[in-house]
């Protein structure tokens, strides 16, 4: 799921390099029913909140297996979608042991699990991408330890080639995006302690274009984005403590610098597409005070409405639950278990969903998972693993559960 500003790595642990824990899991990767633990190896915490990959593919054409108008949401850059069918997958993993098992899903039923093998988890993190444009979801892995990187093209839960990259400093953090438009995954480099900036165009395997940018201040912290809306991904510069917004619009690794006006250090953010313009647009929320804004952005036009406050107890998740190609917001209670949804029109809330309550525990993660075009959500029960899925139309959800048989145990998390 795109849209957080903070980055939720995974961490694994094992001691086996990732390509070769790949390669391996090409013979694992039929229908598994049971997870048993395959031992403990150490402990790891793992986020379900998204990651910070971003890919506008505004002119994507070829993006035709969900009928969502809007890539942002169906992108297999940015949503998990191993097999292609434009219904969302899921990935999941064990924290004792390491593994990382696929699930390809049909709303609420699981039609095939993979697992591709056993990661250290304190060292290794992934990103998703789709580096070849075949609408499956790949991955980047990145050892933080070593510097290592590697490309692993996915087919379903089969890995249908791994390849290591160049090594690159651990102080190094790749981001995901597509800078010069041609719909395959690049990666954007940022080195938070020194400020210097890269990026390596890609296209499957191989990089075929590395390029040095210039040094940013190392008070500013990258997004990717894309806030003119032309399908090549650019860079929203923020620096938490000043305030100050900034934009590098890219077009391969040619970069135009731009200011944006500030948002004081209060104010967080999610990103969107809220308007259904095809160019990113912000969610800021002040988590002291409870207030929201959204900002529409366009090139560096930037248009802000304001919305409904609510207490630092509700969090919101991404999402698009009547498929207009407007980006909606979900709101989920940690302490009394209350859910609403805002349909979006810009920066006006169209409608609001009451929806009904369920645990304060439980822990949403979004995606279309019956490709209908609308997103669903995912409500992950970690203590007893009876997991299951609200598929939404608009502002009605109806409950199905994910089967007895399939429930994970609490040692496993997605994202
Ligand atoms: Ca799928
Ligand atoms: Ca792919
Ligand atoms: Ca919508
Ligand atoms: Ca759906």
């Amino acid at each position: 799921m795109f849209g957080s500003k903070n980055t939720s790595n995974l961490s694994l642990n094992t001691s086996k390099w990732a390509s070769e824990s790949f390669q391996k899991s090409q013979i694992l990767t039929s229908s598994v029913d049971s997870l048993d633990p395959l031992g403990s190896v150490s402990t790891f915490s793992s986020k379900s909140s998204a990651s910070t990959l971003y890919e506008p593919l505004t002119n994507s054409l070829d993006a035709a297996a969900n009928p969502n108008p809007n890539p942002y949401l169906t992108s297999a850059a940015i949503v998990p979608d191993f097999n292609g069918d434009g219904k969302t997958d899921k990935l999941w993993v064990n924290s004792q042991t390491g593994e990382i098992v696929v699930r390809l899903m049909d709303g609420a039923t699981i039609i095939q699990q993979g697992s591709l093998g056993q990661y250290d988890v304190s060292a290794w993190t992934y990103k998703t991408a789709d580096f070849n444009s075949d609408q499956k979801t790949d991955f980047l892995l990145r050892n933080q330890t070593t510097g290592e990187n590697v490309i692993v093209l996915m087919d379903g839960t089969n890995v249908a080639n791994a390849v290591s990259l160049e090594k690159v400093d651990a102080g190094w953090t790749p981001s995901i995006g597509d800078f010069n438009g041609d719909r395959k995954t690049d990666i954007f480099w940022h080195n938070a302690q020194t400020g210097q900036n890269a990026i390596w165009e890609v296209d499957g395997t191989t990089v075929t274009n590395g390029t040095v940018l210039d040094n940013t201040d190392t008070a500013l912290t990258p997004t990717v984005v894309d806030f003119d809306g032309n399908g090549k991904s650019d860079i929203f510069w923020r620096n938490q403590s000043t305030g100050e917004n900034k934009v590098w619009f890219m077009d391969g690794s040619q970069k135009s610098e731009f200011a944006l006006q500030s948002q004081d250090a209060a104010w967080t953010y999610t990103l969107g597409d809220f308007n259904g313009d095809l160019s990113t647009d912000i969610l800021w929320r002040n988590q002291t005070t409870g207030e929201n804004k959204i900002w529409t952005v366009n090139g560096i036009i930037v248009s802000e409405g304001t919305l409904n406050t609510l207490d630092a107890s509700w969090k919101s998740s991404i999402g698009d639950f009547n498929g207009d190609g407007k980006t909606d917001v979900f709101w989920h209670n940690e302490t009394t278990g209350e859910n609403t949804a805002w349909l979006m029109d810009g920066t006006t809330v169209a409608s609001e969903a009451f929806l009904s309550s369920n645990s304060a525990a439980l822990k949403p993660s979004l995606g279309d998972f019956n490709g209908d075009g609308k997103t669903d959500i995912y409500w992950r029960d970690q203590q007893t693993g009876a997991d299951s899925i609200w598929v939404m139309d608009g502002t009605q959800a109806t409950e199905t559960p994910i089967s007895e048989a399939d429930r994970l145990t609490s040692e496993w998390y997605t994202a």
